[in-house]
Formats: C-alpha cells, sequence, structure tokens
C-alpha cells in the first residue's frame, strides 16, 4: 500500500516541523481537513474491488488513528513546553528571606482562637477538631433535641439531599468526644457553625463558637465559673468578674448565660457593654443527665459542665468591630488591624 505510506512518511515531516499549535492545526487540516491527505485517499476506497477496499480501508482506518494519537502527544508536547518556557521566565522566590516586609496577618479569629486554644491547653484541655457537616442525630438528636422539639426553630440550618445538615453549633460534637474518650474528659473544640439568620451587625449566617466540656466524678458549677473565669481573665489581660443568669438549653441542667464585668470599663458603664456594666457572652450548664447516657457515659457515675462560646462575637468585642459582617468580609484593611508582628 504504497498510497498510505507515502502520506505516513509526509506527516511524519510536517509534524516534525510543527514548533506552535497553530502549526499544528495547520497540520492537522493538511491531512485531515475536507481535501487533505488523508481523506483524499479515503475517496480512493469507492472505485476499488471488495477484497482491495477491505486491505486498504483497515491500513487507511489504523493510520488515521496513528495520526490523531501522534497529533495529541504533539499537543501535549506543545503545552509542557509551554508551562517550562513560563516557569523559566518567572521571578525567582526566595522563601527564606526574613519576613519583616511581609504584609499578610492572621485573621482575627484565628488569632483569638489561638489564644484560647493556649489558654486551655494550659489548664489541661485538649483540642479537637470537628465538621463542619453533621448528622441530624449528632447536630440535634444527640444534644437532648429531639424531632419535633422546638428549640430547633431556633437553630433553623441548610440542610443537604442526603438529610445531613451544615452544625449550627459546636455541641453537635460533643456524643462524638464522649464516644471517643469516655469519662474523664476536659476537651475543647472550635468551629465554624451555620444558620439561617436574619442577618444584622451581630449576626451571620456562617459565624465560630468555641465549646468546651469537662467530664469527671464531682464536678460542680464553681469548677465551670472557676475556669470560665480564669479564661477570660487571661483573655482580657485583668481580673474580670463572671456572673450567671438562668438559660435554657434543652442539653444541660440547669442551663445559664454566663455575662463578664466588662474589661473596658470596669462594670461602670460604657459603649461597648451597652452602659450595662456586663457583656453576655457565653451559654453554659451542667451537661442534661440523657446528654451523658447518649454518650456512653453513666449520669450516677460522673457529671460535668459544658459552655458554647461565641468566638466571632469576642472577636468582634476584642477588636472593637461594631459589625461581625467584617469577619466573612474581604476587606484587608479592616482585618489586617490586628497584624501580629
Ligand atoms: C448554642 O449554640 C449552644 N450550643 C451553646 C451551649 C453549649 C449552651 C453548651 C450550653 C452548653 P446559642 O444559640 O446561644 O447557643 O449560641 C451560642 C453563641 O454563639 C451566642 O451566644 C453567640 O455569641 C453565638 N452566635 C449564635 N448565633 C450566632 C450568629 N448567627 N452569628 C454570630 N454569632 C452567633
Amino acid at each position: 500500500m504504497k498510497e498510505i505510506d507515502e502520506i505516513q512518511k509526509l506527516f511524519n515531516t510536517a509534524l516534525d516541523k510543527v514548533d506552535t499549535n497553530d502549526d499544528l492545526n495547520e497540520v492537522r487540516t493538511a491531512f485531515l481537513g475536507k481535501t487533505g491527505h488523508l481523506t483524499n485517499a479515503m475517496k480512493l476506497l469507492k472505485d476499488m474491488t471488495a477484497e482491495a477496499k477491505k486491505e486498504f480501508g483497515v491500513g487507511i482506518n489504523n493510520l488515521k488513528t496513528k495520526i490523531l494519537d501522534m497529533i495529541e502527544s504533539k499537543k501535549s508536547e506543545l503545552e509542557l513546553a509551554k508551562i517550562n518556557r513560563e516557569l523559566k521566565n518567572m521571578p525567582r522566590v526566595d522563601l527564606t528571606v526574613p519576613c519583616d516586609e511581609c504584609t499578610g496577618s492572621l485573621h482575627p479569629v484565628t488569632i483569638i482562637q489561638d489564644r484560647l486554644i493556649q489558654i486551655f491547653r494550659s489548664m489541661g484541655f485538649t483540642v479537637e477538631d470537628g465538621c463542619e457537616i453533621e448528622t441530624e442525630y449528632n447536630n440535634f438528636e444527640a444534644v437532648n433535641v429531639p424531632k419535633n422539639h422546638p428549640a430547633r426553630d431556633m437553630q433553623d440550618t441548610f440542610y443537604l439531599d442526603n438529610g445531613e445538615l451544615l452544625k449550627t453549633h459546636t455541641s453537635a460534637i460533643q456524643n462524638k468526644i464522649m464516644r471517643k474518650y469516655g469519662a474523664p474528659l476536659k476537651a475543647i473544640f472550635p468551629g465554624r457553625c451555620f444558620r439561617n439568620e436574619e442577618l444584622d451587625a451581630s449576626h451571620e449566617n456562617t459565624f465560630f463558637q468555641m465549646e468546651g466540656m469537662m467530664i469527671d466524678k464531682n464536678v460542680s458549677i464553681s469548677n465551670l465559673i472557676y475556669f470560665m473565669k480564669t479564661m477570660l481573665t487571661q483573655v482580657f489581660g485583668k481580673e474580670v468578674d463572671v456572673r450567671l443568669r438562668p438559660g435554657f438549653f434543652p442539653f444541660v441542667e440547669p442551663g445559664f448565660e454566663l455575662d463578664c464585668s466588662c474589661p473596658y470599663c470596669g462594670g461602670k458603664g460604657c459603649r461597648v457593654c451597652k452602659n450595662g456594666g456586663w457583656i453576655e457572652l457565653c451559654p453554659c450548664g451542667m451537661i442534661h443527665p440523657n446528654v451523658l447516657r447518649m454518650g456512653g457515659i453513666d449520669p450516677d457515675e460522673y457529671q460535668g459542665f459544658a459552655f458554647g462560646l461565641g468566638l466571632s462575637r469576642l472577636v468582634m468585642m476584642t477588636y472593637g468591630f461594631n459589625d461581625i459582617r467584617y469577619l466573612n468580609g474581604k476587606d484587608l484593611k479592616i482585618l489586617s488591624q490586628t497584624r501580629l508582628k
């Protein structure tokens, strides 16, 4: 099959001269286009005998497959060569240069979260991770909020097609931690939470909380007050008082809202505490026996406290942000005010 061998030779020569994608397209048209070498050769088939047609047909089809493969390999080769040329021309970055001039900064939430982690670690708490997508069971049932409980209305969220949801609070991790470690345990677990909320200066649909839990024999509200007071005193770098007011959460009994004396005015009244002298900071309480039981812990033997600190709100307060939406925004002028040198 002389014609086939000749086309192959012609193609090899043409491909050798290809340097750019445009060259390659020209070669493609010259061989596979409407009047290309291969297309023209195929037109010969109609005048051939049945036997010759069979042999020539197979040969020409094999050649077509081969040519298409060679064009694809050439295309990859050209792309690789282009990337290598670009890499060669890119300015070199020396990652070992000292960072005095760098303009990056940690996000304010990361800074405060790291500070809290350090404080709780120094008090013997482990730091646990959690998922953003959770089962309905972990988010609600496992923390004593059964289906159709009215408390679910306060935490409407975003559901996935498979029935899972974006977790509404870090309490959704409680059950996993109890099952992982059993009692006694001391753990904190910061995380991103999601709620279907009316947005305003203090409500976001995506925000951060930090949950804490201590379970042991003879744990009482005094332990809760001690840890919260110690933590807040260290966060604000000055002695603060805390007070508890009754608060309802199905997963604690009794439940509280914990306020701290305003660290900015010492309790005299200012803009931050809205002249009340106290700042509402953190819902908490003694873990409900049902929650312990569901976590595989015997409530007759162990007790515990839990708290769910509004981390995003604490960040706002610490840096004086008057709108929580800045934290999810992209305004670097605001976010980098907190830059750590
Ligand atoms: C809870 O989420 C409970 N899981 C907390 C808890 C844990 C109570 C353990 C008892 C024991 P609440 O819905 O109040 O509670 O949220 C806790 C904190 O998260 C609030 O005080 C607030 O600071 C913050 N928060 C809640 N919703 C939002 C929101 N939409 N935007 C920003 N922060 C929010």
